[in-house]
Order: C-alpha cells, then sequence, then structure tokens
C-alpha cells in the first residue's frame, strides 16, 4: 500500500496522489499539470557544471512510487512478455525463457518528472540490446512502443533503447524487483525522465513511425530529457 499523500494544488508542485482519489481524477490532475506549465512558459533552467542531479530535480533517499492506481499480479505461470511489430522473429519469452537470457546488473541515477532523483538505482535483468538481438528489428524499425499490464504505454526512438544502461529490470537492490515498483518486469532507460520506463511491462513493439503513449498525449514531452528539462509539450 501507498502512504497518503496530502494533495498539493500550488503553483510549484505537481498534483500528487491522495488517499481514496480515483483513478481517472489523479490522471486528469497531472494532464492539467502538464498544460499549465506549457501556458506560463516554463522554461529549462541552466545545467550546473559538472552537476549530477539534472536542473529542477531534488534528491530523494526513499522512492516513492508512481503509477496509474493499479499495481497487475501476474502469477509466474501466466506472465509474459511479447516482442513483436516490425520483426524478423516476433517473440513471446515465457518467465523462464526470460529468466534464462543473459543477466546483467547496472546502477544508475532515476530522474522523475515530478521533480525528485534518486541516486545509485541497483537493477539487474535483461539488456534491451539482447532482446533487440533476438527479435532482430527489421531496417524500417526507428521506434519502441511499450505497453503494461496495468494500460500504460509509453515510446521511445529505438537509438535511446540501445544504450548498455537500459534494461528490462526483474530485481532491484539485490532482490526481486517490487510489485509497486513495476514488478515482475520493468524498463529502466536512465538517460531519460522515468515515465519513458514502462512498469508491468507486457509487450515491446517495433514500429516504422512514432505513436505516443500513455503521458505523452496527456502534455509530457516525447522527447524527456532529464538534462534539458524536456517535462511537459
Ligand atoms: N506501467 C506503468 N509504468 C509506469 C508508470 C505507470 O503508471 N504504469 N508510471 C511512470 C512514471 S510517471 C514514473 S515517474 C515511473 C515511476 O516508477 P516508480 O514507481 O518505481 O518510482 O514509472 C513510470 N512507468
Ligand atoms: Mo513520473
Amino acid at each position: 500500500m501507498r502512504a497518503s499523500t496530502i494533495a498539493r494544488t500550488c503553483e510549484c508542485r505537481p498534483p500528487s496522489y491522495s488517499a481514496g482519489m480515483s483513478k481517472e481524477r489523479y490522471i486528469a490532475a497531472k494532464q492539467k499539470w502538464a498544460e499549465k506549465q506549457v501556458a506560463a512558459g516554463v522554461r529549462r533552467r541552466a545545467v550546473p557544471a559538472g552537476g549530477r542531479l539534472p536542473p529542477g530535480q531534488k534528491l530523494t533517499t526513499g522512492f516513492p512510487v508512481l503509477d496509474l492506481g493499479v499495481q497487475p499480479d501476474i502469477p509466474e505461470s501466466e506472465w509474459a512478455l511479447a516482442l513483436d511489430g516490425l520483426v524478423e522473429k516476433p517473440t513471446t519469452l515465457s518467465w523462464a525463457a526470460f529468466n534464462a537470457l543473459p543477466q546483467v546488473d547496472d546502477t544508475s541515477d532515476f530522474h522523475c518528472v515530478t521533480t525528485w532523483s534518486k541516486y545509485d538505482c541497483r537493477w539487474g535483468g535483461v539488456a534491451f540490446t539482447t532482446l533487440y538481438e533476438l527479435a532482430q528489428p527489421k531496417p524500417e524499425a526507428r521506434f519502441v512502443y511499450f505497453t503494461s499490464y496495468d494500460g500504460y504505454s509509453t515510446n521511445v526512438p529505438i537509438e535511446k533503447c540501445l544504450d548498455d544502461d537500459v534494461l528490462v529490470a526483474t530485481r532491484f537492490d539485490g532482490g526481486p524487483l517490487p510489485r509497486e515498483h513495476g514488478g515482475r518486469a520493468r524498463v529502466i532507460i536512465p538517460k531519460l525522465y522515468a515515465w519513458k520506463g514502462a512498469k508491468f511491462v507486457k509487450a515491446i513493439t517495433f514500429l516504422p513511425n512514432d505513436k505516443l503513449g500513455f503521458w505523452e498525449v496527456r502534455g509530457y514531452s516525447n522527447d524527456a530529457d532529464p538534462w534539458k528539462e524536456e517535462r511537459y509539450a
């Protein structure tokens, strides 16, 4: 269960979830916030030289949970990850098949658009490049569209997914990835704001053209570079 928080409507903070709030109201509040930021002409700040914290972010030692109000519980026997779209080898991986793939560990920083960052997240799982090599996207494939078990989706250009710190993670901090943080498996793309990393991931689809995901159609930036403060479109 998530700790209850006080809903804030002040100018300086994006809306936070409050206990008992409907999923629809929470999503609508975040969408409204995105629109307001654009209308207010919120600009990007200068990047501190050599800094580790992107502009406009604050360091947290906790690990907040952000979701759509559902944390799907998928039994091992029913879990599957599809690699599909414009690929030579469409593949559906069972939990056993996924875990039999080469495993990697990577420590990275996590930047949420709601202005918190967490340093040194220890992720473990399968490198995106391993899945890429397995599915063999065709040359016309240029974008990746992620779909999740909770109905979430997000989109990223292929080249942003091919860095070696991009994972489909099943482990966090040496243990299994907790469900509230996206278990059984979630995507991690450390160089982009965290909404580009789909929790509870179900399918990775390779597309010839870009297709906007859940927050991207609701006013979030399509580029999501924390260093350029690409927060809202
Ligand atoms: N499936 C799914 N993935 C998601 C989300 C979501 O609601 N559903 N929220 C995104 C957002 S907005 C953020 S900031 C991060 C939050 O990850 P955390 O809950 O582990 O902190 O997950 C991203 N991935
Ligand atoms: Mo977020």
